[in-house]
């Protein structure tokens, strides 16, 4: 059974103008297509093949014969949990219990939004800005290329991608900005909410 393309969870426009339909087209249906179909062509008659994908992450994580399809099964992995990091009037009020959680495990909100902005601002180069379940508490993480806090035993909560292709047609070189637009209007905190709660 091949692995597939997951569908968008909206609409291509759903998301303008914060990320425009252009964006979405391109880093959806060729970027992350691409890494489904390098994914399928890597394990082809392979046992790899039977697994789900979460397992090819975990199976192939450090191996360096298999960094190919680690590379290419955590871009997947990635970009679902991105896609559903994600919603049409996103931002806003955070469900009780998270936001409880986060004031616990950061002191506040804004402390917990600052620290995300600086790992995806820190970034250097291609990669991810995380919120993780890590021992029991809630943690901001950043992971290179198509690394992934599930390969080191951590819960991704929610993700923003900082690869250029996630906000070069919309903001240019200016990265902080979609990673503020990120926070404010498009993430969902309803999903983040139920990622912690079935952890
Ligand atoms: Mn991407």
């Amino acid at each position: 059974m091949a692995f597939e393309l997951a569908p968008l969870p909206y609409a291509h426009d759903a998301l303008e103008p914060y990320t425009s339909s252009q964006t979405l087209h391109l880093h959806h249906g060729k970027h992350h297509q691409t890494y489904v179909t390098n994914l399928n062509n890597l394990t082809k008659d392979s046992p790899l093949a039977t697994l789900t994908l979460e397992e090819v992450v975990k199976a192939t994580a450090g191996k360096a014969d298999q960094q190919g399809i680690f590379n290419n099964a955590g871009q997947v992995y990635n970009h679902n949990l991105f896609w559903n990091s994600m919603k049409p009037q996103g931002g806003g009020e955070i469900p009780a219990a998270l936001e409880a959680k986060l004031i616990a495990d950061f002191g506040s909100v804004a402390t917990f939004k600052e620290a995300f902005t600086q790992a995806g601002l820190t970034q250097f180069g291609s990669g991810w800005a995380w919120l993780v379940l890590d021992g029991g508490k809630l943690a901001v993480t950043k992971t290179g290329n198509a690394d992934t806090p599930l390969a080191h035993g951590k819960t991704p909560i929610l993700v923003a991608d900082v690869w250029e292709h996630a906000y070069y047609v919309d903001y240019q070189n200016r990265r902080a900005d979609f990673l503020k637009v990120f926070l404010e209007n498009l993430v969902d905190w309803n999903a983040a909410a139920a990622r912690l709660a079935s952890a």
